[in-house]
Order: structure tokens, then C-alpha cells, then sequence
């Protein structure tokens, strides 16, 4: 069965905007998986490891009946076809590509977490993912907004800018 699923795209190395577009470009060639939505580009400050440069962020909507693993090898070689080097937690990367939700499903394994446990801190994604996704409740029931908001109260929206 077909699953809605939305992915956290983002780089800080080189030509961001273009590496975002080929990512995209190339998640549009896996068999079994149609975008449905993107949301606009974001320029976001670092977040966790905050010396290294700015990022451009998107939050894209899919549908797939590709099982969520697999899913995830696929975007991980993707990554590394793009160049991406696995190197400092956090640290700066040409493409980096999150499986954020999965349908309904809670996957909590050594390799791949869903939801992604640190989503619902990082305005980065929150941001765009509210913006295709207005109505979206999330796993722990509250509403996309609502989290938002909490976020926004907290840290101000300076760190992310829309393109
Ligand atoms: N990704 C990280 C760590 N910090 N900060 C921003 N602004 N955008 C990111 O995509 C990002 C980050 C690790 O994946
Ligand atoms: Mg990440
Ligand atoms: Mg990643």
C-alpha cells in the first residue's frame, strides 16, 4: 500500500540550492516513489553545531509503497553518489536527506529512527513541513502549528529565512 511520507532535505557545501534541485531530480527516478509536494527553499542557521555555514533547507511530500529501510538505502546512495562524506556529527554535508514521518509508523531501529526523533526541535523543518502540510497532526498527537508556535515562542524565527 502506497504511504504518504515526508523527507527533510538539506546541504551546506557548494552550489546548495543546485544540489537540493539534482537530489530531488534524483529521488524522482526511484521506481515505486512520486513527489507530490515541495515546499520553498529556506536559508536556516546551523543548528546543533553552529560553526560552519548556513544551510538551505526543503521539506518534500512523497508517496511510496517502497518499505521504509529500503527507502532510506536509497536516499543513502544518493548521498553518496552526490559526493557526501560521512564525517562530524552535525557537521557540514553536500546533501543530507531525512526520512521525517512514514505514514502512521513508529520505527525505532539501530539505522533508522521514525519519527525523526529530533523533528520537532528544529524549525528547519518544521517550517517547510507546516507549509505543505498545514493541517498535519503529528505521531504525539499534536497538531503541526501547535509545535511550531512552541518553537517560534521559544527561539524567534531569525535562524530560518525563506528563498
Ligand atoms: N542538519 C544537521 C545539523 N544542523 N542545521 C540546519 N540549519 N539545517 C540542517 O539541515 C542541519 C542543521 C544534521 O543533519
Ligand atoms: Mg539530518
Ligand atoms: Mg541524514
Amino acid at each position: 500500500m502506497q504511504q504518504t511520507s515526508y523527507i527533510s532535505l538539506g546541504s551546506n557545501i557548494g552550489d546548495k540550492i543546485e544540489n537540493l534541485n539534482k537530489s530531488i531530480s534524483e529521488i524522482s527516478k526511484i521506481n515505486g516513489v512520486d513527489i507530490t509536494n515541495c515546499s520553498s527553499l529556506y536559508i536556516t542557521k546551523p543548528w546543533g553545531k553552529t560553526d560552519q555555514d548556513d544551510f538551505i533547507n526543503q521539506v518534500i511530500e512523497i508517496k511510496t509503497d517502497i518499505k521504509p529501510l529500503k527507502l532510506l538505502y536509497k536516499f543513502q546512495n544518493i548521498e553518496i553518489n552526490m559526493g557526501r562524506q560521512r564525517s562530524i556529527k552535525w557537521g557540514p554535508r553536500i546533501i543530507d536527506i531525512d526520512i521525517l514521518l512514514y505514514g502512521e509508523q513508529s520505527i525505532d531501529s539501530e539505522e533508522l529512527k521514525v519519527p525523526h526523533p529530533l523533528m520537532l526541535k528544529r524549525l528547519f523543518v518544521l517550517y517547510p513541513l507546516w507549509e505543505i502540510a498545514p493541517e498535519l497532526i503529528l505521531p504525539n498527537g499534536t497538531r503541526i502549528k501547535e509545535v511550531l508556535d512552541r518553537v517560534l515562542t521559544r527561539e524567534g524565527g531569525n535562524s530560518i529565512t525563506k528563498i
